[in-house]
């Protein structure tokens, strides 16, 4: 449709900056990218994953909130026991909306649970290693699961407990999976840090351990999808429908075996790349699994994936049968769009959220002829935005399972997008991959703005140039959103709806969306001095 935003975005970008002290406007200067024409969208940049400003109100989490809430916490089998205060434990406990359904009532299912040391100032001064013993010793005794893993919060490495110890000595001694993360909150510059270190420590302790082979034809792994409101639920059923076998989902929905077994797949296809680009290398470099990027959030995308998956086999039988499911699903998709496009068609949307969904839930919104007005991720790197992907050209032993290199962060050798052609085919004839990988850049419009890691300063000055119709985030910006007047969707929990993915989900989504721009509720939402200007000195004097 027509893509026309009136608003000047350079002029936005001024405005947000001239707020801020000289050093401050630099460093965010570089983070804020306005879209001023469609031509110069190639050489674009967006600064990323860099430390956020000493007290600017950023919508990141920590290192910790990345590996155990995020990769780990939607694990089934696992116990998670989070070494430190009772906070960081208590806070992280079911807050993120990942669902589960075991197989049967008798199952190994601790999601519920929230396990943590609870440490005190006494461990703080002397030390919380037997007491992290203790907790872990209690645990199996009461619960008798197949593995334990231990998180670490900031006391645990400021005091220096050695997780990595006690969980060797505690796997010896009671025979099961024991490891540890070193994941403590202030490490890196956001949840970032502990999707790699939960990668790492997941690809080093369990992936490989069991060979057991199925026999199922077309086998891959679902990398990146956490089963938000049900998403990969739905995903597992429409691949089920064209005839394709989920061998492991990174980390919806999974168990300890499926990781354990996830390299006897064909192929690994990646979601949320954010995420869990780190173990599709590691399955790459040491298996020998290709991954392709893939989505499964909106119609249009999900009908790409399955094509890409099918193609990846090469079987005209497999083609037909997705060709087919496409075409059924696609039917009730269409008269959804027909019947609420007109309702929503010219209005806008903004969004903000962690590190792939801001790009992902585009193409649901312009389904419906919404325009995105502005979009940034939270902690997302440079490649997020600015698209290609190159396979680190580092060799893992097969043996010894030492994937110690890959610590490395990524660099301007590992992702840059400016590569000239010359250099890219000097690099493929040393054996480096590129994959075809498009950030949110090309799908941003002329005139929009891109935000990295946006403060709530920003946010409030977005909203009041753009005024966007509908604004997407997080629960920490839900109700000081709201309070402009704006209905505001959650694009982490999906507030209380989803699921969104694949087609079916897509329907939820369009319903949603409409019910929350055409609510009359928004137009009653006016504070006394936005009628009155002359108001405002009256109540600020109260
Ligand atoms: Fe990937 Fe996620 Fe996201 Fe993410 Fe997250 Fe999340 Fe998110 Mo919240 S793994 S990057 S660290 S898609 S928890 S399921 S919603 S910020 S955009
Ligand atoms: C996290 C988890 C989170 C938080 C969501 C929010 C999630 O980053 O620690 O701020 O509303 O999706 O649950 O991203």
């Amino acid at each position: 449709g027509e893509r026309t935003i009136t608003v000047n975005p350079e002029d936005v970008k001024k405005e947000i900056l001239a707020k801020y002290p000289p050093k401050v406007a630099r460093k965010r200067g570089k983070q804020i990218t306005p879209v001023s024409s469609e031509e110069d969208k190639g050489s674009l940049t967006v600064g990323a994953n860099v430390r956020t400003v000493p007290g600017i109100i950023t919508q990141r989490g920590c290192c910790y909130a990345g590996c155990k809430g995020v990769i780990m916490g939607p694990t089934r089998d696992i116990i998670n026991l989070t070494h430190g205060p009772i906070g960081c434990g208590f806070y992280s406990w079911l807050t993120r909306r990942n669902q589960t359904r075991p197989p049967s009532d008798d199952a190994e299912n601790y999601m519920t649970y929230c396990f943590s040391t609870d440490m005190q100032d006494e461990d703080i001064v002397f030390g919380g290693e037997k007491k992290l013993k203790a907790a872990i010793q209690e645990a199996y005794d009461i619960f008798k699961p197949k593995t334990i893993s231990i998180f670490s919060t900031c006391p645990v490495g400021l005091i220096g407990d050695d997780v990595h110890a006690v969980a060797r000595e505690m796997k010896a001694k009671l025979g099961i999976n024991i490891f540890g993360f070193s994941c403590e909150g202030y490490k890196g510059v956001s949840q970032s840090a502990g999707h790699h270190i939960a990668n790492n420590t997941i690809f080093t302790h369990v992936v490989g351990l069991d060979d057991t082979i199925s026999d199922a034809k077309y086998k891959i792994n679902l990398l990146g999808e956490y089963n938000i409101g049900g998403d990969a639920f739905i995903i597992d059923d429409l691949l089920e429908k064209c005839g394709i076998s989920v061998v492991s989902t990174f980390s919806g929905n999974s168990t300890i075996d499926q990781f354990a077994n996830c390299h006897t797949a064909d192929l690994n296809a990646v979601m949320c790349h954010r995420s869990i680009n780190y173990v599709a290398d590691m399955l790459e470099i040491k298996y020998g699994i290709p991954w392709i990027k893939i989505s499964f959030l909106g119609p249009k995308s999900t009908a790409q994936s399955l094509r890409k998956i099918a193609a990846y086999f090469e079987d005209q039988e497999l083609i037909d049968t997705v060709e087919k499911v496409i075409a059924e699903e696609m039917i009730p998709v269409e008269a959804k769009i027909k019947e609420i496009k007109p309702r929503c068609e010219g209005k806008t949307a903004m969004m903000f959220v962690g590190g792939s969904r801001a790009h992902h839930y585009q193409e649901l919104f312009r389904d419906l002829g919404m325009e995105v007005l502005s979009a940034g991720y939270e902690f997302a790197h440079r490649d997020d935005y600015e698209g290609r992907h190159v396979i680190p050209d580092i060799k893992i032993d097969a043996d010894s399972r030492n994937i110690e290199e890959l610590e490395i962060e990524p660099d301007e050798t590992r992702y840059n997008p400016r590569k000239t052609e010359a250099q890219i085919k000097a690099l493929e004839e040393k054996g480096v991959a590129f994959k075809e990988y498009e950030g949110m850049i090309p799908d941003m419009a002329k005139g929009s703005l891109i935000v990295d890691d946006i403060s709530h300063h920003e946010t409030e000055t977005l909203i009041e140039m753009y005024k966007p119709d509908i604004f997407c985030a997080g629960i920490k910006e839900k109700y000081a959103v709201q309070k402009h007047g704006i209905p505001m969707k959650q694009l982490h929990s999906y507030d209380s709806g989803g699921p969104y993915a694949v087609f079916k989900g897509a329907i939820n989504f369009y319903e949603e969306i409409d019910r929350m721009l055409n609510a009359n509720i928004w137009h009653y939402l006016e504070a006394p001095w936005q009628k009155a200007p002359e108001l405002s000195g009256k109540y600020a004097a109260e």
